[in-house]
């Protein structure tokens, strides 16, 4: 350990540290704005300078590192000034006329630094920096004007998800973070996932909000209004009322949403659990039969997405599997809306999502199997809080609610669908027992659980071999995987890749902030739920039987085909 002294505290950190670090391990708290923690350090924006002794200049307290009896000063007039006037030059050039009607008021990082550093003026005046919005896409809009700089989604989008849609162009006054040649991100190999705008610490990245149409929606009397939501809704949306993360508000939620008017309230999870049986099924077909492997999982579309723009070559590697939130778009307008009678052109979905990639998926021209836009709205966690509030609901004061039938009960597989390598889990526990026979003594596939980039396992298939397994997420960690199959060193039968580090728990469209001890709280909630139902696998869910004796037949029928399967051609 190294020791050094900061602001007059003896402190202990590990050889290599930075003394942000060091700082943190004492309970200093020094400010930060384009620090990325559990990323990468940029260094850019000046915020966290420190006075270091024996240094003439102040330094960024991120990057700088810790040595044997270095005496750092954290808050003397000098850094005071310092961090005051770089936060004061950010300001002057940020569109404070929009502070009440942004997205991010009130939980702006800027906002928060200027109160916390004192500013009350603004000493600069003068020129702004251009600012374009790009709202073309329909999943993320950029507001240029917004942006302050910090490179934080840049970062992101090249180290984390391998992908470099965004970037530093220009230089002096004229610089700008944007795609190349200025080309809006819709036209650029984005995946949509909305990890970008996790890490703006303004609103210069957020979602392109949906919510008028769907308040619309409902307060049409000719429609008909159902809402479903995804797995990892429930373990985050506790976050936007106050709840620590990782608390699961399914009954609330459930009230919240019959409160807001919607007619009916089903469940992905129900049809993730659907999703499981036609794609354990799929893999047992193309093992048996010597079809394409390893088979990949296709229910995250900004995954899709970026191997429609990279690695085009591997998409017969896909599931043909939709999604579990389109799935049940299908079978509403299809299955539901013969069983009511409601005629399917008077129906409106929503699935309430904790991604910004669905906002695309769903307008893909894939997703009308059922004869009609399949889903037509999607929002994510962030919106269905804002029209909770809109609507002046009491969140903390509702009572329990619950799904309706018949697509809303779920397993504890369908639950962990949210989390990486809950889809792999969910899979295994119906393929060994529908490849074997037998019943599963231990449900809990922990070798796929946790936040490690790659995971593998090697599931013994009781006399019948065994299945060797992957999962990644995080779209870098995709590209890893994707190389070995492509150079053959890849032995897998079936690979899951969600897009988003962490899953759909740490989805673009969550509540912020998200960071690795968040992922695991949100994570750890639906393995408990898992843990705590009874019905843990999704070929036991009576709804599921149900559907196939009264509509679908079997897996990978006629009607599955139809309704449940696609191709990506890119
Ligand atoms: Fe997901 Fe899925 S798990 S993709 O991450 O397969 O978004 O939560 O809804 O559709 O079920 C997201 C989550 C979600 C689908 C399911
Ligand atoms: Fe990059 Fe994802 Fe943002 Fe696109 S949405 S710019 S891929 S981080």
């Amino acid at each position: 350990m190294v020791t050094l002294t900061i602001d007059g505290h003896r402190v202990q950190a590990p050889p290599g540290s930075t003394i942000l670090e060091a700082a943190k391990g004492a309970s200093i708290r020094i400010p930060t704005l384009c620090y990325l923690p559990e990323v990468q350090a940029i260094g850019a924006c000046r915020v966290c300078l420190v006075e270091v002794e024996g240094n003439r200049n102040l330094q960024p307290a991120c990057v700088f590192p810790v040595s044997e009896g270095m005496v750092v000063h954290t808050n003397t007039p000098r850094v005071r000034r310092a961090r005051k006037f770089t936060v004061e030059m950010i300001v002057s050039n940020h569109p404070m006329d929009d502070c009440l009607t942004c997205p991010r008021n009130q939980r702006c990082e800027l906002q928060r630094l200027a109160d916390e550093l004192g500013i009350r003026e603004v000493r600069f005046t003068g020129e702004k920096s251009e600012g374009r919005l790009d709202d073309l896409s329909p999943s993320i809009v950029r507001d240029q004007s917004k942006c302050i700089l910090c490179r934080r989604c840049v970062t992101v989008c090249r180290e984390v998800q391998g992908v470099a849609a965004i970037s530093v162009q220009g230089r002096g006054f004229k610089t700008r973070v944007e795609p190349a040649f200025g080309q809006s991100l819709h036209d650029v190999a984005c995946a949509l996932c909305g990890q970008c705008i996790l890490a703006c610490p303004v609103g210069a990245l957020q979602e392109k909000e949906n919510i008028e149409e769907v308040w619309q929606a409902i307060f049409d009397p000719t429609k008909f209004v159902v809402v479903q939501d995804a797995p990892a809704v429930r373990a985050a949306l506790g976050e936007e009322f106050g709840y620590p993360p990782g608390t699961l508000v399914t009954g609330k939620m459930l009230s919240a949403v019959r409160r807001l008017g919607f007619n009916r309230v089903f469940d992905t999870n129900f049809a993730a659990d659907l999703t499981i049986m036609e794609e354990g099924h799929e893999l047992l077909k193309r093992i048996k039969e010597g079809g394409v492997l390893p088979m990949i999982t296709s229910c995250s579309p900004g995954w899709i997405k970026f191997i429609e723009h990279f690695y085009p070559e591997l998409l017969p590697h896909l599931s043909t599997c939709k999604s579990p939130h389109q799935m049940m778009g299908a079978l509403v307008k299809t299955y539901y809306a013969r069983k009511t009678g409601i005629d399917p052109q008077d129906m409106v979905v929503v699935s309430v999502m904790p991604c910004t990639a669905k906002k695309f998926e769903c307008s893909r021209p894939e997703m009308n199997g059922s004869g009609y836009k399949d889903v037509d709205y999607v929002l994510t966690t962030r919106e269905l809080a804002r029209m909770i509030k809109q609507a002046g609901i009491d969140f903390a004061g509702l009572e329990d609610g619950y799904y309706d039938d018949p697509l809303g009960e779920y397993s504890g597989a369908g639950t962990i669908f949210g989390a990486t390598g809950g889809v792999m889990e969910a899979a295994l526990r119906t393929a060994c027992e529908v490849a074997t026979g037998k019943t599963l003594e231990n449900l809990e596939f922990t070798a796929v659980r946790g936040l490690e980039g790659i995971k593998e396992a090697v599931v013994p298939l009781d006399g019948l071999g065994e299945l060797k397994v992957a999962v990644a997420h995080g779209l870098g960690n995709a590209r890893k995987i994707l190389e070995k199959i492509k150079n053959g060193s890849a032995g897998y039968h079936f690979i899951e890749i969600m897009a988003c580090p962490g899953g759909c728990v740490s989805g673009g469209g969550q509540p912020l902030p998200v960071n690795n001890e968040i992922r695991e709280l949100r994570a750890r909630a639906l393995y408990q739920e898992d843990r705590d139902l009874k019905l843990r696998k999704s070929h036991e869910n009576p709804s599921i039987k149900r559907l196939y004796a009264e509509f679908l037949g079997q897996p990978l029928g006629e009607k599955s085909h139809h309704l449940l399967h696609t191709r990506y051609t890119a």
